[in-house]
């Protein structure tokens, strides 16, 4: 049972397709949270397309929306979750929001916590505009938890991750000098080691999957600031999806109030744990098995549908990259 959560959403809106808040508000309302949606884009669909219509939202918009659910006193928010931006301007409004929102949830300790997205592209290459880095990075010690993607996370910690070593430097790194209490890296693709290189005859089930595997790699630090890290892996479906992040962060806003209620969580105030629990017990790390267990499924239930579209526009509409 998911308490009772009211959201403020800060992403992008698409008139076809579901990504940022399109795909983030219908996940948490399925779970029972009551979520406003402050939109940072208007576009006919995601610019992964070939083509996309429609307007950024100038980041005034963006404040007179906030101060306008103050005035109205609809701003009793349990949780900010915060994704694509388009511009550095809305990056640092949606900082303003964050700590005031913050300021206002502190009269009910413990009850407000942002999880903040800083999306920014996949796979080596950025698709924001570059004045993002620097915007996010201002905004990093303000945030309880962020959800990078392997690429995000270098750009962020300014570490190469190359290997097992170096991504728990990064982590390190967001913990000690932003001092960010939780971090969760998804789609970690680490060069095979050789334990984890498939045996031959394994590379290929069957069923089109082809044996490649994502992590996702956790962290909740102590209280002297260490990684306590953990390690999730998944099957990789070899296909493209868009939005599979934007569902990861709204699945985890629901399940990580669920989680730290069942923990009973002294420090509520942080979402800490205590010292004691080990990485694989933590509360981020029980919210994000569940979140993983519910992606799996709706992905191999898309997927089937993807092969259908994907035969009927061989290359017309969609590029074949990145997430
Ligand atoms: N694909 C799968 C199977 C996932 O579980 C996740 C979540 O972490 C993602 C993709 C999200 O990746 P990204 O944040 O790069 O969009
Ligand atoms: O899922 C990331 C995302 C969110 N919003 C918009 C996008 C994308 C990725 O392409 O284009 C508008």
């Amino acid at each position: 049972e998911v308490p009772e959560t009211h959201v403020l959403a800060v992403a992008s809106h698409v008139t076809a397709g579901y990504v940022g808040n399109t795909m983030a508000t219908f996940c948490m309302q399925a779970l029972g949270c009551e979520v406003s949606a402050i939109h940072t884009v208007n576009f006919s669909n995601h610019t992964a397309y070939k083509t996309f219509k429609g307007r950024k939202t100038p980041p005034e918009e963006i404040a007179d929306l906030y101060t306008g659910l103050k005035n109205a006193r609809l701003d009793d928010f349990e949780m900010l979750l915060s994704g694509y931006c388009p511009s550095a301007g809305v990056i640092s409004e949606v900082g303003k929001i964050g700590r005031d929102a913050k300021l206002r949830g502190s009269t009910k300790p413990g009850s407000f916590f942002w999880i903040l997205d800083p999306v920014m592209g996949d796979n080596g290459r950025i698709y924001v505009a570059a004045e993002c880095v620097p915007a996010y990075k201002g905004l990093l010690k303000d945030a309880d938890l962020i959800l990078p993607n392997q690429f995000e996370a270098e750009l962020l910690s300014d570490v190469k991750i190359t290997d097992f070593g170096s991504l728990v430097q990064a982590v390190e790194k967001l913990h000690t000098e932003y001092t960010l209490p939780h971090v969760l890296i998804t789609s970690v693709r680490l060069p095979p080691t050789a334990a984890s290189t498939p045996k031959v005859g394994e590379e290929d089930n069957g069923n089109g999957n082809t044996g490649a595997k994502l992590s996702i790699v956790g962290s909740t630090a102590t209280s002297e600031g260490k990684p306590r890290l953990f390690r999730i892996t998944v099957p990789a479906l070899p296909i493209f999806f868009s939005g599979t992040g934007d569902m990861f962060a709204a699945l985890l806003v629901a399940r990580l109030r669920q989680a730290v209620q069942t923990a009973g969580v002294a420090n509520k105030s942080s979402w800490q744990s205590p010292d004691d629990v080990s990485g694989p017990d933590l509360p981020l790390a029980k919210a994000t098995e569940m979140v993983l267990a519910s992606m799996h499924a709706v992905l191999k239930d898309t997927e089937k549908h993807y092969q259908v579209v994907a035969k009927g526009m061989e290359g017309e509409t969609e590029l074949n990259e990145g997430t």
